[in-house]
C-alpha cells in the first residue's frame, strides 16, 4: 500500500501499458480536430476490456463506429489487399484517394495491438492474441468491424490495389474478399477497378483466376475493370504532383 501511494505521488503509472496506448490513441487521434478524442477513447475501451481475448465479436465495436462515423468519399475510396505498403507510401504523398488509415479510427489504430483480460480493467499491449490464433480477438475484430463500416460508405468509382506478385491477388480469407467487396451495393457503387501491382517478376496479370472469382462475388450492376500497374509506376507518380490523379494509371 505504501509503495502504490507513493508511486502515485511520484506519478509512477499503475497501469504502463493503457497509459501509452492511450497516449498513442490521443495523439493521433488530435490530428482530427472536429473529434472528441477523450470519449472516442472511452468507447473504444469498452469494446474489449474485461472481456476474454478470444471472444470479442465485432458487434463490440459498433459503439465506436457510431461514435466516429466514416464519411463518404466518392470515387477517391481504395481498398486494398496485401498492398499495405504500396497503397500507403502513394496515398501519404498524393491527396487522390482515400484509404482506411486515412480516416481517424484507421489511422489511430494502424499497426497497435491491444486485448484485455476476463475479470480485470487492465489493457494488454503484448502477449495478446495473434491475427490467426482465435478469430475473435480485439484487434482482429476492430479491422473487421472498421473495415465493414468503410466499405459499407463505398460509393461512385472505387478502386483495390491488389498484389499481382503472389499466386492468388484476390485471396478468400483476406478482410478485401470477406468484409469488404461483399459490402459493395450497385446502388451506391458504380465500378470497381482493381490495379493489380506489378513488379519485375510478374507472377499474376489480370486474367488470373482468382479475380474471376471477384467478379463473381461483385454485386451484379457494377463494373468491373482490372489494370496492371507496375510498382515503379506508381512510386513515380508518387513523387510527381505533375501527373493529374487520373493520370497515375
Ligand atoms: O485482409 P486484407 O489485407 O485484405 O485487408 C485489407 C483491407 C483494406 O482494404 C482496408 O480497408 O481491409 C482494411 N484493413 C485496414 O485498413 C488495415 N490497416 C491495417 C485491414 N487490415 C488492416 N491492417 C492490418 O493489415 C491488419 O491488422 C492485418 O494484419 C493486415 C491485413 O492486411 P491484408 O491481409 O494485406
Amino acid at each position: 500500500v505504501v509503495i502504490i501511494i507513493l508511486g502515485v505521488v511520484l506519478g509512477v503509472s499503475l497501469r504502463p501499458n493503457t497509459d501509452e496506448l492511450k497516449q498513442t490513441f490521443t495523439d493521433r487521434c488530435k490530428a482530427f480536430k472536429e473529434y472528441d478524442c477523450e470519449k472516442i477513447w472511452d468507447v473504444f475501451v469498452q469494446a474489449f476490456v474485461g472481456k476474454d481475448p478470444c471472444n470479442v465479436p465485432m458487434e463490440a465495436y459498433n459503439p465506436l463506429i457510431d461514435a466516429a462515423p466514416f464519411k463518404p468519399a466518392c470515387n477517391r475510396m481504395m481498398f486494398w489487399s496485401k498492398t499495405k505498403n504500396v497503397v500507403h507510401d502513394f496515398t501519404d504523398k498524393r491527396d487522390c484517394y482515400v484509404t482506411l488509415e486515412d480516416t481517424l479510427l484507421g489511422s489511430v489504430m494502424d499497426g497497435l495491438n491491444w486485448c484485455g483480460k476476463e475479470g480485470s480493467q487492465e489493457i494488454f499491449t503484448t502477449g495478446c492474441p495473434g491475427w490467426t490464433d482465435c478469430e475473435k480477438n480485439p484487434v482482429r475484430s476492430f479491422w473487421n468491424r472498421a473495415s465493414a463500416a468503410f466499405a459499407d460508405v463505398a460509393c461512385g468509382d472505387v478502386s483495390a490495389m491488389l498484389n499481382g506478385s503472389i499466386a492468388t491477388p484476390f485471396s478468400p480469407s483476406s478482410i478485401f474478399a470477406t468484409i469488404e467487396l461483399v459490402r459493395f451495393n450497385s446502388t451506391r457503387v458504380k465500378s470497381l477497378n482493381v490495379v493489380l501491382v506489378t513488379q519485375k517478376t510478374e507472377v499474376t496479370d489480370c486474367t488470373n483466376p482468382s479475380l474471376k472469382d471477384l467478379q463473381k462475388e461483385l454485386d451484379q450492376g457494377i463494373k468491373y475493370k482490372c489494370t496492371e500497374v507496375s510498382e515503379s509506376r506508381i512510386e513515380a507518380c508518387g513523387a510527381d504532383p505533375q501527373i493529374p490523379c487520373g493520370g497515375c494509371w
